[in-house]
């Protein structure tokens, strides 16, 4: 629902169609191993269901993060400097640039780049009333494809790209190496990359942060049908799949799948899929990384690790690489 009394705002629209939608749905169930891609669970209510599982005490990333911020907020905030232009992939709520927002000097602009287009027009309006004197440019946009970054109306001292959320996990090894050298050519040299990664822990507290007793999980995973059957006119049956999610050592990730509990098809695109009882499609991994892994891959992008930060646990990062 939108706030009385704000201006529309107008985003820069890169964001997938309908078609592609279709496309990339299409493909992805007609491999050998059936996926669908993950970005796609963040329609309104795959958004809305994703902000509840950070609340669910299994799910410790959101908690866990904020604790490393607010704990180093100063000396980011330092890190960061005057006058930057920051941009967010993966916004969200916007919940967290709140905070980091409040500890910098003078950002000339914030540019929230996310592919849930209602979600991010709401936010944005919100923060531009928040905080008169900042420009804010939503950018609607999958920022794993190539998008045209508009320059601040003030020039900024550096471009800082805010990643956090451990959303760099649900990258699989190529694509997040790519991810890390498309950012480092859009903040350009000197720019940094402020990133939060989660790391190896315990496989028993994954899986209870991934299967929680409320079934939130589970329902962020079933939306994605939900939002395939609405969207594209599919006819997937939800109440014959069920949610399994596990942690793969061997691969160290997360995976998601949902397993189809009998033989059946679905009808999609003039398609019929076909299913074998036990069957999965793969929705989502979410890699966990020790600290050498990822500033070897940091480094191969062309960033220094400036600064690490973790919790006493050490079960979550958040690093500051800077740009060489
Ligand atoms: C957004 N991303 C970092 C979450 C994760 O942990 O991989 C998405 C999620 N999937 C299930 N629970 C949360």
């Amino acid at each position: 629902m939108k706030d009385e009394g704000l201006t529309e705002m107008a985003p820069l629209d890169f964001g997938p169609g309908r078609d592609r939608f279709l496309a990339e749905v299409l493909a992805g169930l007609g491999k050998p191993q059936k996926e669908l891609p993950s970005k796609y669970f963040y329609d309104e209510r795959g958004a809305d269901v994703f902000e509840r599982i950070c609340q669910v005490e299994e799910y410790y990333i959101p908690r866990v993060e904020a604790s490393i911020m607010q704990a180093h907020i100063g000396e980011m905030a330092d890190l960061i400097g005057h006058n930057a232009l920051l941009m967010e992939f993966g916004s969200g709520n916007c919940e967290k640039v709140r905070f980091l927002l409040d500890h910098l000097s003078d950002p000339v602009a914030y540019f929230p780049v996310d592919i849930s287009r209602e979600q991010l027009l709401i936010v944005a309006e919100q923060l531009a009333s928040e905080y008169p004197e900042l420009e804010v440019c939503p950018i609607c946009a999958d920022y794993l494809a190539r998008f045209d970054v508009p320059e601040a109306k003030r020039h900024p001292e550096r471009r800082c790209i805010y990643f956090p959320g451990s959303t760099f996990g649900n990258l699989d090894p190529v694509p997040a190496q790519r991810f890390l050298e498309r950012v480092a050519s859009t903040c350009g040299q000197g720019g940094a990359l402020l990133i939060g990664v989660d790391l190896k822990k315990d496989p028993v507290v994954l899986h209870r942060a991934y299967n929680d007793r409320d079934g939130l999980t589970a329902e962020f995973n079933f939306n994605l049908l939900r939002r395939i059957n609405r969207e594209l006119d599919c006819d997937f049956d939800l109440e014959s799949f069920r949610h399994y999610a596990f942690y793969n050592p061997r691969m160290s990730r997360v995976e998601m799948h949902l397993i189809s509990d009998r033989e059946q098809a679905v009808h999609l695109g003039g398609q019929t899929i076909s299913f074998a009882a036990g069957e999965s499609i793969w929705t989502e991994s979410s890699y966990k990384y020790d600290l050498k892994d990822f500033e070897r891959m940091a480094s191969g992008a062309g960033f220094n690790v400036e600064r690490v930060w973790t919790d006493e646990r050490q079960w979550f990062s958040v690093q500051y690489l800077v740009c060489r």
